[in-house]
């Protein structure tokens, strides 16, 4: 894929409320705008990146891009888990990302279980291959400090 690695951010939007209801595993959504704006090649599937909420802390993060086939979306959706635990919602606040491999196309599943137990064996292979030093430097690159970029800018 040669848009990889692919930056972007937006606003935290609500979804359906299933991520953490039904599968106890959030799912931070972007607007539409943002998934219209995905360049072609970043076909629909599971990816693994890096991300930041306002400007706080980067962590790894899973993303699936597409119609989750086992709910049957009509919309395409981008979602991001992020592999942390957080105190408090961030609905409103503004996610920057960078998705940067591609894990396997999206399925639909016979079983919630199914679904579930292929998500957590995604987050295991996201945060193996995060570890490798190729992806190491991204984490602190400006592009997550987008507040103090300004506030360097302006002096
Ligand atoms: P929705 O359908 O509205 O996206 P989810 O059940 O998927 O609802 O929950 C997503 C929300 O949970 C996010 O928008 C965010 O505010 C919150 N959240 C808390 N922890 C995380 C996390 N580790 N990754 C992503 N979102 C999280
Ligand atoms: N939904 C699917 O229908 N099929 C999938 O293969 C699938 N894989 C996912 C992998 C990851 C890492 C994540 C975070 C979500 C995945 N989903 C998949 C989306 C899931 O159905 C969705 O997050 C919930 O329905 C909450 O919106
Ligand atoms: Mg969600």
């Amino acid at each position: 894929m040669r848009s990889l690695p692919y930056y972007c951010r937006g606003e935290v939007v609500r979804g359906f409320g299933r991520g953490s209801k039904e599968l106890g595993i959030p799912t931070a959504n972007f607007p539409e705008t943002v998934v219209d704006n995905l360049p072609g090649d970043i076909t629909t599937g599971i990816y693994y990146g890096w991300a930041s909420v306002g400007s706080r802390d980067v962590h790894k993060m899973v993303m699936s891009i597409g119609w989750n086939p086992y709910y049957k979306n009509i919309k395409k959706s981008m979602e991001t888990h992020i592999i942390h635990t957080f105190k408090e919602d961030f609905y409103g606040e503004i996610l920057s990302i960078v998705i940067v491999g591609y894990i396997r196309a999206e399925k639909s599943f016979d079983s919630l279980d199914s679904l579930i137990t292929a998500i957590y064996s995604d987050i295991s292979e996201a945060k193996e291959k995060l570890d490798l030093p190729e992806y190491q430097s991204m984490k602190d690159e400006n592009f997550f400090r987008p507040i103090e970029n300004k506030i360097m800018n302006g002096h």
